[in-house]
């Protein structure tokens, strides 16, 4: 039997790496689309990418702000499913660039979806929606009817995408559908968002790398949960009888004050003694409160979280401490310091 085909984009990401991991694991083909850095970008998925040997993975250069490499990644893949991870992800940063992040996260989507649509192929199609959409709704927890107030560059470029999604699969009767996931974090996590930025410098204080750590409002709230979980959401949603649009979430939220708790205590240290806080780490408008509500995907997908807060918080932690420990960054303890500290938004 022919295996089945899918294309990731964004799979050099935290959610790429592990769906690819997923689907390779399900006996799928797997592409992904790669973009040209300068600096390799592919940490990673180096450990499922091995040209030597038959992995079933294939990466192709390609970027959603250029059509012609979308287009012709359909002609020669054809997928049977699409993931359409790809984003200019970071919220504060979109704030920063939201030119670009509506070149890449909204103008990317459509280019994705009118590929499909000329390809004369009928993959499914995945959208990654985002909590960010619901803003400061007043209506806790959020469910997928729940009206959406987006307050940044990024959640208004996810919002044209979801539509965007919406529209293609009512005009043109495409399988499209949007996962709306809540915050889902990882040790793979990008270390410039807040879990990981707290995972990683609570290590690095804890083996004398580090002094300090600066962060911005320790007030907001939100429904973080286990990004290897998340990934499988997004699988069910491409297996159903008929397209529709889901949220995924624990149904627990946590300020990032709690997440500096869980995180500190496991290493038997006071955050109190290492955190300041900085007006640089403030957004321009913030969101509140995030909480969902994932009782449909629950009945209709069978989807729940396996893994709680403290467990998710426990892991990347654990898993920060064994890497510096691992590459002996524990040995020079100016060592980035400084380049850290600037580089973590
Ligand atoms: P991530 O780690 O930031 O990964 C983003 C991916 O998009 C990377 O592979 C990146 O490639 C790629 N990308 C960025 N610009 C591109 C472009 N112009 N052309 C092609 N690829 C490009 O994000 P993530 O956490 O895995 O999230 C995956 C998706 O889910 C994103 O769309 C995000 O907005 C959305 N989402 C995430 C969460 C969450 O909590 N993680 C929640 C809801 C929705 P490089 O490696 O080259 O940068
Ligand atoms: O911020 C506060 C910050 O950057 C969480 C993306 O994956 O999830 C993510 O977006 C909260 C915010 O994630 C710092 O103000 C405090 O309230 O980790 P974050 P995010 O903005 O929630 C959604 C669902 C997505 O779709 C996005 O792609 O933490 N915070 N101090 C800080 N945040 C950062 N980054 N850095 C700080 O120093």
């Amino acid at each position: 039997m022919q295996k089945r085909k899918a294309l990731i984009t964004g799979i050099t990401g935290q959610d790429g790496s592990f769906l690819a991991e997923l689907l390779l694991a399900k006996d799928y083909e797997v592409y992904g689309i790669v973009r040209r850095s300068s600096s390799f970008n592919r940490g990673r998925i180096d450990h499922l990418h091995q040209p030597s040997e038959i992995s079933g993975l294939r990466l192709i250069y390609g970027d959603m702000n250029d059509s012609s490499s979308l287009n012709k990644a359909l002609r020669t893949v054809k997928p049977d499913e699409i993931y359409n991870l790809a984003a200019q992800s970071h919220v504060r940063v979109s704030f920063d660039i939201p030119e670009y992040t509506g070149e890449v996260t909204a103008l990317g989507t459509l280019r994705m979806l009118e590929a499909i649509r000329e390809s004369g192929i009928s993959p499914r199609f995945y959208q990654a929606s985002s909590s960010e959409l619901f803003g400061n709704t007043p209506e806790i927890p959020q469910h997928e009817t729940t009206p959406f107030l987006p307050r940044s560059p990024y959640a208004i470029s996810k919002l044209f995408a979801y539509w965007t999604t919406v529209n293609y699969r009512e005009s043109y009767n495409m399988f499209a559908v949007n996962g709306i996931l809540f915050n889902h974090e990882s040790e793979r996590r990008g270390e410039n968002f807040v879990s990981r930025k707290i995972t990683r410098s609570a290590a690095r204080i804890k083996l004398g790398l580090q002094d300090k750590l600066v962060l911005g409002n320790l007030d907001a709230r939100r429904d973080w949960g286990y990004a290897k979980d998340y990934v499988e959401a997004m699988w069910l949603m491409l297996q159903q009888d008929k397209p529709d649009d889901y949220v995924i979430a624990t149904g627990e939220s946590h300020s990032v004050r709690d997440l500096l708790d869980v995180c500190f205590s496991r290493i038997d240290l006071d955050w109190h003694d290492y955190v300041e806080i900085s007006p640089h780490y403030f957004r321009p408008s913030e969101v509140n409160h995030l909480m969902g509500d994932a009782s449909k995907a629950l009945r209709e997908l069978g989807w729940r979280p396996t893994i709680n807060f403290e467990g998710l918080i426990h892991i990347m932690v654990d898993a920060d401490l064994a890497d510096l420990q691992a590459n002996n960054k524990f040995q020079d303890p100016n060592a980035g310091e400084l380049e850290y500290q600037r580089a973590a938004r």
